[in-house]
């Protein structure tokens, strides 16, 4: 592919999208989110409430991944992580959080002890966001007490690092610079009303603070949010001007009410300069107490930095930016689904399964450009008769663009590419792909991707006057990167994404 061969958009046209939708993940149930910045993807490390509930109780054995760049297309990143990492461990997979440190992502995880379930704090380490982990100590990190779940790590500007946990008190270590160890003893952090908050009825809990905290700092302040009491959780925060308070309590950040879960588990991120607070609901089809589920909101941070309440939206937020057709899509990337599974073999990779007929994968803000898109492709697998995708703008029912007859391709994981033609998709669209057929296991999906009309480029906008052959190239949100380079070489060296080289918008493959 040329590498400057799209046309420029005016940035308007992004405007054009439509809404957005909670719970985050529907393929699992997905309770306990932590998401984490890295590089210019958000990565969110969920729990995993089984379909299954065992004993009217958590059924919990591994962790799952999911990561994005726009907030609203979550790509499935399987599940790296499963008590049966621990050697120490006997199940209760339950809260965790992930941080990246010196090249390496250290996760902390809630697991009960084997031969008993009394839970404790393990670590795992990867060398890469979505694994693979291992326990890198072989034995807990924190057995001190029953207390002893929902641990959430926050790394200091001066480098110091700090692991809180704890139901119903909170407690912290300060961690060595391995991550992996603490000096200093657990401390247990004093349990008062000015920093917690009230609570009445309930001797053992006399402050609102339950569980599920989450430590981070902004500015100069650091913050505490916290699954709060009486059941249903509500989530609140407080505040101090150090990492070890004392903490005041702020109040509520969003109401226990009507989330259909008795339990909750906040995470707060920045991301392309907006905020976003993470929370679970039992709000999926088949979702309640044991089966809950991702969601996210945008917010701002009042000017004092206290934060608003937040209510919880089927919307969730708009997008933080467009989705590329152009280059390979995983079927797993999704804003929203029905029907649907996703499967992981060490051949193939993650892929989507448990294709049925009506089932549907949408994606939101998918950027066609102007002179669009000429074909779709798709990377599909079936022993038996398959079925078709149809490809159709902004609704389930809306226009249709193009329809991918899907026949046996051999076996359920022998893929191939099938390829159909394309009309009438230009500009911004959320895509569904929605699968015809009959059964319920018609065909796995492994990745997509659709063919630019490449059109002759409007080589005079954008060109320097004295001499055409120059262009300024920009990235996405405007950032000047070059100036005045001459047009051939100008996205030379540059990464895989999309710029402005001129007035032209540029693609960089992947080489
Ligand atoms: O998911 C199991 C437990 O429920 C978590 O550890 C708590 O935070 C609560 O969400």
């Amino acid at each position: 592919m040329n590498r400057i061969d799209r046309i420029w958009m005016p940035l308007a046209a992004l405007a054009a999208v439509a809404t957005a939708d909670n719970p985050i993940v529907q393929t699992y149930y997905t309770p306990d989110p932590a998401p984490m910045v890295w590089n210019d993807t958000v990565f969110v490390y969920t729990g995993h409430d089984e379909d299954v509930t065992v004993d009217n109780f958590f059924t919990m054995s591994n962790w799952r991944v999911y990561s994005s760049t726009d907030m609203v297309n979550w790509t499935d990143r399987g599940s790296p992580l499963s008590y049966k990492t621990f050697s120490w461990s006997g199940g209760k997979a339950w809260a965790a959080q992930c941080i990246p440190r010196n090249g390496k992502f250290y996760w902390y995880v809630t697991a009960g002890l084997s031969g008993g379930s009394q839970p404790s704090i393990g670590v795992a380490v990867s060398d890469n966001p979505t694994g693979p982990f291992k326990d890198p100590i072989n034995k807990p990190l924190v057995k001190n007490s029953w207390d002893d779940i929902d641990p959430t790590v926050f790394i200091d500007t001066d480098g110091q690092a700090y692991l809180y946990w704890g139901n119903p008190k909170l407690y912290y270590v300060k961690l060595n610079s391995d991550m992996v160890s603490y000096t200093g003893g657990i401390q247990q952090v004093p349990m008062t009303t000015a920093s917690f908050g009230v609570r009445t009825g309930d001797a053992a809990r006399a402050t609102t603070y339950e569980e599920g905290p989450w430590f981070f700092k902004r500015k100069s302040l650091y913050y505490m949010g916290y699954a709060a009491g009486p059941l249903p959780e509500p989530m609140g925060y407080s505040t101090s001007t150090g990492p070890t308070g004392p903490w005041t309590y702020r109040g509520q950040i969003m109401s226990g009410a009507n989330t259909g879960s008795f339990t909750n588990h906040s995470g707060i991120v920045e991301f392309k300069n907006k905020a976003y607070f993470f929370y679970h609901t039992g709000k999926l089809p088949g979702g309640g107490g044991y089966k809950r589920s991702t969601a996210v909101e945008e917010f701002s941070f009042n000017a004092d930095g206290t934060i608003p309440t937040i209510a919880m939206t089927t919307k969730g937020p708009n997008p933080a930016d467009s989705l590329d057709p152009y280059r390979r899509v995983e079927g797993e990337t999704m804003a929203f689904s029905s029907g649907l599974k996703t499967q992981a073999t060490s051949q193939s990779g993650l892929y989507v399964s448990s294709i049925g007929n009506n089932d549907y994968i949408k994606l939101r803000s998918v950027d066609f450009n102007p002179t669009g898109a000429k074909s779709f492709s798709a990377s599909v697998a079936t022993g038996t008769a398959g079925g078709s995708i149809e490809l159709r703008l902004d609704t389930q029912t809306g226009k249709l663009i193009g329809t991918l007859p899907v026949a046996g391709t051999g076996g359920a994981t022998t893929w191939k590419t099938l390829t159909t033609s394309v009309t009438g998709a230009t500009g911004v669209h959320d895509l569904f792909l929605v699968f015809k057929g009959s059964g319920t296991d018609m065909f796995n999906l492994d990745h997509w991707s659709f063919e630019p009309v490449v059109s002759s480029l409007d080589i005079g906008a954008g060109r320097s006057v004295s001499d055409p052959r120059r262009v300024d190239v920009h990235d996405m949100r405007g950032n000047l990167l070059r100036k005045g380079v001459d047009r051939e070489t100008a996205l030379d060296g540059l990464g895989q994404g999309v710029y402005f080289a001129g007035h032209e918008k540029a693609f960089v493959a992947e080489r």
